[in-house]
């Protein structure tokens, strides 16, 4: 499979004229069907080259890196081992970077914020990768750069990608891959990471787990809108912007941030230098948006000062990795035929309290290493018999 930038063409709603010098385009996406990749590493090498793309991204290829985001996203076994050797080789690459997340209702403005916003960061030099965290935004047609994002300005710049969520995700599986494509960008030399989140709940919660700052965008509403805000939420906020403060809507933009103001005075467990801050903009004009970019550096600066910077970073890694291990079971619970056809056999003695729920869930994990050390030894067999003993786990280290 080649995925040479000759496969990739412009999308339907590229501005006309646009030309070869309109930067978003779509890419083939990698295959999922399970024949399209052999199994192991040494074969699969042949269809899709890990170093090859390891090296695309590094030097700064866009359609790689698109690619490589498709292979992470991807829900096929194959394409999961792959993906881990890829991480594998590109963290050591990950070069110093910020992450901001920006979360708000729909509407509120988020995607000409991002818009406006990563314009202004282009023109101090950053470059910049947006990641969008929304299962319910429209993606069609393989692998895209950029979709419809309100973002026509942004995606048409060289030193910017933008990547709306894969289509059909699950909200904690789409953020799950977030943490990863993140890590990917780095790799690839951006150095700014705009995280774009739909404010529907659980979504800001995950996104706040893997950024440096984040921003709550939201409108003047009717009032009762500011205050049905939920407290967790301006709670997770560095920073909460009124946008669309321009026109008529300007006094009540200025209004709401008052109130917001007042409202996070009473925010406890906070010095006065972490409460989050309020400010107004108009992504629209832009006015008072190169503003708000000083207050994520402020943000941003404090926390280094205070030593938080590294230290949070390190912990959000430790909990990414905890959060995975979870999953890795869970993910094993579930797709493994053998365990699931015991869990059943099981809940019904639960059920009917012939077994004890803490004896049962015992049992379960029991069956759960035992399957796990049988087939770790057949796949060591197998590898012994393909590369002989050489590298990796042998037969006889196992217990
Ligand atoms: N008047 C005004 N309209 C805005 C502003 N920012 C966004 N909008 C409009 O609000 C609508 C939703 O914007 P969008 O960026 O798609 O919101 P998102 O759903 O939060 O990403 C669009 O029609 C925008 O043109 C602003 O600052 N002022
Ligand atoms: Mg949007």
């Amino acid at each position: 499979m080649n995925h040479g930038a000759s496969e990739s063409k412009l999308p339907a709603w590229a501005p006309s004229g646009g030309g070869e010098g309109f930067a978003t385009r779509i890419v083939a996406a990698v295959p999922d069907s399970a024949d399209s990749v052999v199994c192991t590493r040494k074969g699969a090498a042949r269809h899709i080259d890990v170093a090859g793309l390891e090296k695309r991204i590094t030097t700064g290829d866009r359609v790689a890196l698109a690619q490589a985001i498709t292979l992470v996203e991807s829900r096929t076994e194959q394409h999961r081992v792959l993906a881990d050797e890829l991480i594998d080789r590109l963290t050591p690459r990950s070069q110093p970077s910020i992450r901001i997340g920006i979360s708000g209702v729909p509407g509120a403005g988020k995607s000409t914020f991002i818009d406006s916003l990563g314009l202004n960061l282009v023109r101090l030099g950053r470059r910049l990768a947006v990641l969008s965290v929304d299962p319910s935004s429209p993606v069609s047609g393989g692998s895209i750069l950029a979709d419809k994002t309100r973002m026509d300005r942004l995606a048409r710049e060289a030193g910017v990608f933008i990547r709306p969520s894969p289509s059909g995700g699950l909200l904690g599986g789409v953020a799950r891959r977030t943490r990863e494509v993140i890590g990917l960008c780095e790799a690839a030399g951006y150095d700014t990471i705009i995280v774009e989140t739909v404010g529907v709940g659980q979504s800001e919660v995950v996104v706040r787990s893997m950024v440096d700052c984040f921003v709550l965008l939201t409108i003047a509403g009717t009032g009762d809108e500011l205050q049905g805000m939920k407290k967790g939420i301006l709670e997770l906020a560095h920073l909460v912007v009124v946008n669309k403060a321009d026109g008529e809507n300007r006094v009540r933009a200025e209004s709401a941030a008052l109130e917001l103001e007042r409202a996070l005075r009473y925010l406890d467990a906070k010095g006065e230098d972490e409460k989050p801050k309020v400010r107004t903009c108009s992504a629209l004009t832009g006015e008072g948006v190169a503003e708000i970019w000083l207050a994520v550096e402020a943000c941003i600066d404090r926390a280094r000062r205070r030593g938080d910077f590294d230290r949070i970073r390190r912990s959000q890694n430790v909990s990414w990795m905890n959060d995975l291990l979870l999953q890795l079971l869970a993910d094993r619970c579930e797709s493994n035929k053998q365990l699931r056809s015991m869990r059943a056999a099981i809940e019904s003695e639960v059920a009917e309290g012939r077994v004890s729920a803490r004896r049962a869930a015992r049992m379960v994990v029991d069956e759960m290493i035992t399957g796990w050390r049988d087939e770790c030894r057949d796949e060591a067999h197998n590898r012994d018999a393909l590369f002989g003993k050489k590298r990796g786990v042998g037969v006889a280290d196992l217990p």
